[in-house]
């Protein structure tokens, strides 16, 4: 197994020993901590999340928090969308962009009081742009990183793993709610999200000297249910469409170009971020749009990382993201960023490092 060095810039998860334990074989470093990225067998990790239910560590989805006074306004300042009738237990997913309008986060956004919230971040360093926001606007606030530590469970059988452990008022929540509770003496939150379209639940450990302890009784409670480890999954999010932040975006994207503009509200105030800009692009149409591509039948299973050409009658018409066999639609599929006036259907070419690929542009989500 590939170790990262051990310094203090790269922390470890707090259900470091959990997942080793587990027989975890890849990580990647996300908001400078590990993630788990693999146990060893893609496939049986990919089906668990699509037929069963799936244990991820996903404390690397660190927490931006805001309290005190003038909380909910900066809340409203940095993130372009209407929270104002936001309730108390309630989550967003919100499109943090630069005062171009340019997407800098797309964190889960979480009210726990009126003067209190979460951004569950991206890998992307946003308390260092919250405190400088803060300071520049004189905003009564504090700015931190809570010890608060994340725990997915996702996959069909997620509600039933999570209603045994916690009761049946889980079934209850709306996607991004949420309710402070404690099991067996451990002080967490549950939430209904994740970043899969599987369904599933988010347990925020609010101790990380608790994190074994945790992930050995989701373990244990999720036994019948055939649970296992797991980590966000490329393939899936992609059959999906679910963004991912920084590898489907670069330092020009804006909201409209990755499909978030149903998060955005243009009628904000307008000291929100970015929010002039976003208007003049809501306006004037991107000039990029995210689609799918799928390779034909004929080219192999690939798994590229990266930015790879993407051309439509001989011109380069965008790059791809990322591309990954779907093990469900038997093709090689994947995530482009193309010219805005590229038509779902449309025969493409991929010029990937194993040589050029046919294949066709798609509307997502694939699934
Ligand atoms: N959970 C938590 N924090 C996170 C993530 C998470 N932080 C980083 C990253 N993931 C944030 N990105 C996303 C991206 C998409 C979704 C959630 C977090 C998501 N999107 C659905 C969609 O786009 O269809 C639903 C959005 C909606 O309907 O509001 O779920 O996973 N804690």
């Amino acid at each position: 197994m590939a170790l990262v060095s051990p310094n203090a810039r790269v922390r470890r998860s707090p259900y470091h020993e959990a997942t080793r334990a587990a027989g975890v074989t890849s990580v990647e470093i996300y908001n400078r901590m590990e993630m788990p990225t693999g146990y060893g067998d893609p496939e049986a990790e990919y089906w668990r999340l699509i037929e069963g239910a799936a244990l991820w560590d996903v404390a690397c989805e660190r927490q931006v928090q805001i309290a005190g006074p003038d909380a909910a306004r900066l809340a409203q300042i940095l993130a372009p969308r209407d929270l104002a009738r936001c309730p108390v237990g309630q989550g967003r997913y919100v499109a943090l962009c630069d005062h171009e309008g340019v997407l800098i986060n797309d964190p889960v956004l979480l009210k726990l009081a009126p003067d209190r919230f979460w951004l569950s971040i991206a890998d992307a360093d946003i308390w260092l742009w919250a405190r400088a926001i803060a300071a520049e606007r004189r905003l009564d606030v504090v700015i931190d990183e809570p010890d608060v530590s994340p725990l997915a469970v996702q996959g069909p059988k997620a509600e039933a793993v999570v209603a045994s452990l916690f009761g049946d008022w889980v079934r209850e929540l709306h996607r991004f709610a949420f309710r402070e509770t404690r099991l067996a003496g451990i002080s967490l939150v549950v939430a209904r999200s994740g970043w899969s379209k599987q369904g599933g639940f988010e347990l925020y450990l609010l101790d990380g000297s608790k994190a074994t302890a945790l992930w050995e009784m989701v373990m244990e409670a999720g036994g019948p249910f055939g649970i296992g480890p797991g980590s966000p999954n490329d393939v899936e999010r992609i059959e999906s469409g679910l963004l991912a932040f920084g590898c489907d975006t670069d330092a020009g994207t804006n909201p409209f170009e990755v499909r978030l503009g149903r998060f955005v509200d243009l009628d904000v105030p307008d000291d929100t971020i970015g929010i002039a800009a976003l208007r003049r692009i809501a306006t004037v149409g991107p000039v990029r749009q995210q689609l799918g591509v799928m390779l034909a039948e004929e080219a192999p299973r690939e798994r590229a990382v990266g930015r790879f050409a993407v051309l439509a009658g001989g011109e380069r018409i965008g790059t791809t993201t990322e591309l990954v066999w779907s093990w469900r639609l038997q093709r090689t599929i994947g995530l482009a960023l193309v010219d805005a006036a590229a038509v779902p259907g449309s025969a493409v070419e991929v010029r990937l490092d194993a040589g050029s690929f046919a294949g066709s542009l798609r509307e997502l989500p694939f699934l």
